[in-house]
């Protein structure tokens, strides 16, 4: 999508250093954190927000839970706090779909 600041991060136009890359996804820190801990978790494919999930998404969700175990092993949150949020609505910033995971401690709502 030409003027979606996601895919422009995903195509490498903004320079954006990632945690984690796959075929099918990129993990990078959120600009504005609201967590010690504030990483989004972005599929490659342009899906505007939960309301574009079907069940051809299903391999894609089973794999952003998958990563999302993986960075909560490696940022050792298992014995802290931590909560995956994908905004939708009006509390959906960027409309290409998301998931924020958020650990340690909580700095604001989002
Ligand atoms: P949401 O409200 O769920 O759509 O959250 C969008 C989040 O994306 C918000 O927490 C700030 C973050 N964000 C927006 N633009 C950029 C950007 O250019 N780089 C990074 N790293 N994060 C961004």
């Amino acid at each position: 999508m030409d003027n979606c600041i996601f895919c422009k991060i995903i195509k490498k136009e903004i320079p954006k250093d990632f945690n984690y890359e796959s075929e099918n996804l990129v993990v990078f820190p959120d600009i504005n954190p609201s967590a010690d801990l504030h990483l989004l978790i972005v599929p490659k494919m342009h899906i505007g927000g939960i309301g574009e999930i079907g069940e051809e998404q299903t391999k894609l969700l089973g794999e952003i839970y998958a990563i999302v175990n993986k960075l909560v092993l490696e940022n050792k949150l298992t014995d802290d706090a931590y909560r995956v949020v994908v905004n939708g609505g009006k509390a959906q910033h960027v409309p290409h779909l998301h998931f924020h995971l958020l650990g340690g401690q909580w700095k604001k709502f989002i």
